[in-house]
């Protein structure tokens, strides 16, 4: 008989240490579309690698400034749900028995109360220069527009994601392969595993021989890995899995 939900549950309260990687589905029962859904109206003909680029931004400025200020929107409007509320309780009971990784840029792991939550690939909410700043830059606030720019020197507002083609910050890489080095047990919870190298974190779980849980409605990359994949939406299976550990 595979093991299922009660099993991982007994497992999550044996854990010494409980490494977690989320992506997009963590928050769709936020109302926050995943980042292949997120490529709705104007932006459905592109594909996300088109858009999340630095060559797409220095190429299509205002389009991809758009795409962003359209998702900001819609984050605006999301809370916390049930899953990332289940992880925040967790981490504050068990501080040192969880590492939280998430591929998300939309802060609500942050927004549950997990402030330690290790975002590989940025924020949505921050901006920074998309060129090394002059002077002029920080003299003065940007100008406003699609994007705002320096009113000197024009260098360009960028948002604080971490794009294809770009290093991910080394401090949170090196801290997220830190707590897969030492877990026994890793949830996998919303995410297709399709982008590198945070899906690798899954494989090098697997490898040290921890127990690899997926935790989604549809198949994934990472299926293959996984010594049970529970085909739940995460705001249902987080609470019954951590709840009592
Ligand atoms: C880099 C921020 C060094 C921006 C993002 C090795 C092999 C192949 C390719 C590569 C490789 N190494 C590097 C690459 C290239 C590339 C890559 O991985 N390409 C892939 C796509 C082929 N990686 C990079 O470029 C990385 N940088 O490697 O730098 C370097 C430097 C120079 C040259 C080479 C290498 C940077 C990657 C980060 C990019 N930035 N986000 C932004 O948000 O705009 S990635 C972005 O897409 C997200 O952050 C996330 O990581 C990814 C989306 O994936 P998911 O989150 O999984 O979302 P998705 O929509 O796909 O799936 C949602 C899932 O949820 C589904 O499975 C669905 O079934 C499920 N679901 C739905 N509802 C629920 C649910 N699950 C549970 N409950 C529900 N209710």
């Amino acid at each position: 008989m595979t093991a299922g939900r009660d099993s991982v549950r007994a497992w999550a309260a044996e854990a010494r240490h409980i490494a977690v990687l989320t992506g997009a589905g963590v928050s769709a029962e936020s109302g926050v579309p995943t980042f292949r859904d997120a490529l709705t109206g104007l932006w459905a003909q592109f594909d996300p690698q088109e858009l999340a680029t630095e060559s797409a931004y220095r190429a299509h400025p205002e389009r991809v400034w758009d795409w962003y200020a359209h998702r900001r929107t819609m984050l605006a409007k999301a809370l916390p749900n049930a899953g990332h509320l289940a992880l925040a309780r967790f981490g504050q009971t068990h501080p040192d028995r969880l590492t939280l990784v998430t591929q998300n840029v939309d802060g609500l792991h942050q927004g549950a109360g997990q402030p330690e939550t290790i975002a590989l690939h940025g924020s949505l909410m921050e901006d920074r220069w998309l060129d090394a700043p002059r002077a002029c830059c920080n003299s003065q606030p940007p100008q406003e527009g699609r994007p705002p720019v320096c009113a000197t020197c024009g260098n360009l507002r960028r948002p604080g994601v971490v794009w294809f083609g770009e290093n991910l910050p080394p401090a949170a890489l090196a801290a997220a392969e830190a707590g897969v080095a030492r877990c026994d047990v890793m949830l996998v919870v919303g995410t297709s595993g399709q982008v590198y190298p945070a899906a690798g974190l899954a494989f090098a779980a697997h490898q040290q021989g921890a127990r690899v849980v997926v935790i989604n409605p549809e198949t994934t990359e990472l299926d293959r890995i996984a010594d049970v994949c529970l085909r739940e939406p995460s705001a249902i299976c987080l609470p019954f899995l951590l709840e009592s550990s």
